[in-house]
């Protein structure tokens, strides 16, 4: 059975002071919430705060990026040592806004990944495909590259952490939300690429997400799929209400 997970991507929005004033609203609408796990990627400068902030409740906090090596003359760039020393414990990985505008490739993805499994990051794996692809009949095709990069040389052992976001990148902040059924598909289509990888007890034990224009009445009917285990919310988790309505209507 895969616990539901509810993750918050805040991309650039919120300082310090209003992701604190988020959480002092949201963590007691949510404080009695056993059904999924729940977690927040605040920015970079919010993050250290959000995880104090957190401490002993039902919510945890991740990175929305970090590099692979542990340091090194590479400005601007936080290491998973890093995120480890201020009690960090999940990383997002790969997201399409990475991949588009800090030019991060297959290749960089699958190094952070395993950079992550060696630190204890719970990695999320962002994979999806753009409009021009899925309209010229390429969407598994990307799906299993991309899948198959970012698992190179990850056993099977040290799997049972990560989780995969589907994010069809035609879906993402553009309130076009794939179908449920668009996105079972393409969550089968995944899991079959994991199974391939890692093996069939691997796969079937792992998270895949949905993410893309989520919203709190779109998303009871893709948690109805079989293959969907949670969803990956940008705009709609900005505001404490409308996060926890996602979250009760998930599960
Ligand atoms: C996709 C998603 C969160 P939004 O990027 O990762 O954002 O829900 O705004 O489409």
């Amino acid at each position: 059975m895969r616990k539901p997970l509810i993750a918050a991507n805040w991309k650039m929005y919120k300082t310090p002071k209003e992701s604190l004033a988020f959480l002092s609203e949201f963590l007691p609408l949510v404080k009695d919430h056993t059904s999924s796990e729940i977690a927040i990627f605040p920015t970079m400068s919010s993050l250290g705060y959000v995880i104090e902030a957190t401490k002993g409740t039902n919510v945890t906090a991740g990175a929305q990026t970090m590099h692979w090596l542990n340091e090194g003359p590479y400005t601007g760039q936080t290491s998973p040592t890093m995120l480890e020393s201020i009690g960090c414990t999940r990383v997002l990985l790969g997201h399409s806004e990475r991949r588009i505008y800090a030019h991060e490739t297959d290749e960089m993805v699958n190094l952070k990944l395993k950079a992550a499994l060696e630190h204890d990051l719970i990695p999320v794996v962002c994979v999806g495909e753009t409009l021009d692809k899925r309209q010229s009949g390429l969407t598994e095709a990307v799906l299993c590259w991309q899948v198959a990069c970012a698992l190179n040389g990850v056993k099977g052992t040290s799997c049972g952490q990560v989780v995969i976001a589907y994010e069809p990148v035609w879906a993402i902040g553009t309130g076009s939300v794939a179908t449920p059924e668009q996105a079972n598909e393409a969550h089968a289509i995944i899991r079959r690429e994991v199974a391939k990888h890692l093996g069939l007890p691997c796969a079937s034990g792992m998270r895949i997400l949905y993410g893309g224009s989520v919203k709190p009445d779109n998303v009871a009917s893709l948690m109805n799929q079989p293959e969907i285990d949670g969803a990956l919310v940008g705009g709609a988790s900005l505001h404490a209400k409308s996060f926890h309505e996602i979250i009760c209507n998930a599960t």
